[in-house]
């Protein structure tokens, strides 16, 4: 009997749950499936539980159309195995959804992951029971939605972090006659807007990919914006054949390269102050930029997110753009933003600008007189009915939290995460929680996450994960958890770094402003993706320093 074996064995000789792994792991996106697959090469037993009838995790769901990635594709795909990556072919610089769908499902079917993966299975409550006489330590037990139980020594929530759509406060909403959409839940059969009046609610990266689209379909579109968003033409292209077998010729060491960059992105970045930088220069520079396209705009100027100087420079740039291209006036003026650039998370579009010289796209600003409410006929805002046979949402996510906090997870004693969350997220390195043993956060808030590529971000996560089940299972260690002490000095690293980015002071989705009630705090860890491996390392390294092991 292998080590899987005797302890599931001995589990299910306890009677706990209906069904006994060693992990169970949640979501069966890019996480967790690369979660199942390394416990399965360290010889666990393991089952991913899917609430969706598909794998892809967030490109299951956010199938509006435009839906694309905005970190190029031959960075946004798994680097664990150079096989895969040789053999997978992206047609686009910027991969589509559909393509980053079919990717996941060669994945799934590839390692033969599905006969571990549970889908249509969500689970609805999470809990920690302390360990019995027979078993000595305690294990997670899961509820599912609509009956039945799995227990698991440890539980790994891969959910995500864009994963819970943030269902806008407007009053009314269930009055609307016609067909409403969100982007974060979109259906899987095509929309059909031909000849319809649709009206788009947020102009966030969803909404600057999805309005072009449905612009140039629907008879007529208006777009409701509360705040004005920064965006950079992608400048998409298919992917060159050449430069891609170049590439391919040099995969690994480009992925170590990228491991060595702060966001964990191989960018060009520049090491020049746009202060000490000329007029001229500066916006060559910038043009020269805007013209590659994507986010790498940001990296003009090694002192954009640091210095409010630098950074307008490189605001009033974009202003220009938006002023020169947008026809009318008046219009321009709307869109123009006014604050920090790169704050917000910088969006990155294709033809969004132009969308708004078209005949049949109106935009209303609801800044400083909100909507008032949806009405059987559409909106109401501004003391007047706008009419509509179809709505789109297009605003956001409870992000980083809301899928572990609507998940009724309790730990020790019964302690409920949202209460231990009350005042905001608190973990050690972003993948365990005091007071919750067993239990790991692949990209939790606390670590690079959403601020780095977020399929290497969750390697570099599952592969730490997978080696402490490995050390915890050779040594026979039964339960780990952060110690308190651990945590809050995490807390307050995470803190002070945030603190000194540009990034931590406007509001967004980083620091849960677009959800009502939500505590104000900057979720993700910004101290650089290097920097966060080596904690995690060497925690690991002082025999997983900070946990308390029993
Ligand atoms: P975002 O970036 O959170 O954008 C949501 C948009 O919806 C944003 O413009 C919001 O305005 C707007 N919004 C939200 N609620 C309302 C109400 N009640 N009235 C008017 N407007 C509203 O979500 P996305 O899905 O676009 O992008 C999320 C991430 O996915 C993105 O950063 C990428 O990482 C991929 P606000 O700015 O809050 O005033």
């Amino acid at each position: 009997m292998n080590q899987t074996e005797s302890r599931s064995a001995k589990a299910r000789a306890n009677g706990a749950g209906d069904e006994r792994f060693d992990v169970i792991i949640v979501g069966a996106g890019f996480a967790g499936m690369y979660m199942l697959h390394k416990t399965r090469q360290i010889g666990l037993s393991a089952i991913v539980l899917e609430k969706a009838d598909g794998v892809g995790g967030t490109w299951y769901w956010n199938r509006y159309p435009g839906a694309r990635c905005d970190v190029d594709s031959i960075q946004y795909s798994y680097s664990f195995d150079d096989d895969l990556q040789q053999e997978w072919e992206w047609s686009e610089f910027y991969a589509t959804q559909p393509e980053i769908l079919r990717y996941a499902n060669h994945v799934a079917d590839r390692y033969d992951l599905r006969k571990d993966i549970r889908l249509n299975c969500k689970v609805i409550a999470a809990r920690f029971v302390e360990g019995g006489a027979g078993e000595g330590t305690g294990h997670w037990e899961l509820e599912i939605e609509g009956g039945g139980t799995v227990s698991g020594t440890f539980c790994v929530m891969g959910t995500g972090c864009l994963s819970t759509p943030n269902e806008p406060k407007i009053e009314g909403l269930g009055d609307f006659k016609g067909e409403v959409y969100h982007t974060g839940h979109w259906p899987h059969e095509k929309v059909n807007f031909a000849g319809k009046r649709v009206g788009a609610i947020g102009t966030g990266s969803s909404a600057i990919q999805a309005i072009p689209e449905i612009a140039t379909e629907a008879a007529h579109l208006t777009v409701f914006q509360r705040t004005p968003n920064y965006t950079i033409p992608a400048q998409n292209r298919p992917l060159d054949p050449k430069e891609y077998e170049e590439i391919k010729a040099r995969y690994g060491e480009l992925r170590a390269e990228a491991k060595k960059q702060p966001n964990g992105l191989i960018y060009d970045r520049s090491s020049r102050s746009a202060l000490e930088t000329s007029e001229e220069e500066r916006r060559a520079e910038f043009e020269r930029r805007w013209a590659i396209g994507g986010t790498n705009f940001i990296a003009s100027f090694n002192d954009v997110m640091m210095n409010t100087e630098a950074n307008e420079m490189a605001a009033e740039f974009v202003r220009g753009k938006i002023r020169e291209i947008v026809k009318d006036p008046k219009t321009a003026e709307i869109l123009t933003p006014h604050n920090i650039i790169g704050c917000k998370r910088l969006c990155v579009d294709t033809d969004y600008w132009t969308t708004y010289n078209r005949d049949n796209v109106d935009l209303v600003d609801v800044s400083k007189e909100p909507v008032e409410r949806i009405v059987p006929e559409g909106v109401k805002a501004h003391g007047k009915v706008f009419e509509f046979d179809a709505l789109v949402l297009a605003t956001g996510f409870d992000a980083m939290t809301g899928t572990l906090l609507r998940m009724n997870i309790r730990g020790r004693d019964g302690l409920p995460l949202k209460d231990k969350w009350a005042e905001g997220p608190r973990n050690y390195l972003g993948l365990a929680v005091a007071g919750f043993p067993n239990m790991f956060t692949v990209t939790g808030p606390g670590s690079p996450s959403v601020l780095a590529n977020m399929i290497p971000a969750i390697e570099q996560h599952v592969d730490w994960i997978a080696d402490c089940l490995a050390y915890l299972t050779e040594k026979g260690v039964g339960e780990i958890e952060p110690v308190e002490e651990a945590e809050s000095e995490w807390m307050e690293h995470v803190r002070v770094v945030g603190e000194a980015s540009l990034r931590s002071h406007c509001d967004s989705w980083y620091v849960g402003a677009n959800v009502p009630g939500k505590p104000r705090i900057f979720m993700p860890y910004i101290g650089s993706v290097p920097e966060y491996a080596r904690r995690c390392n060497e925690a690991a390294r002082k025999g997983y320093e900070g946990f308390r092991l029993a």
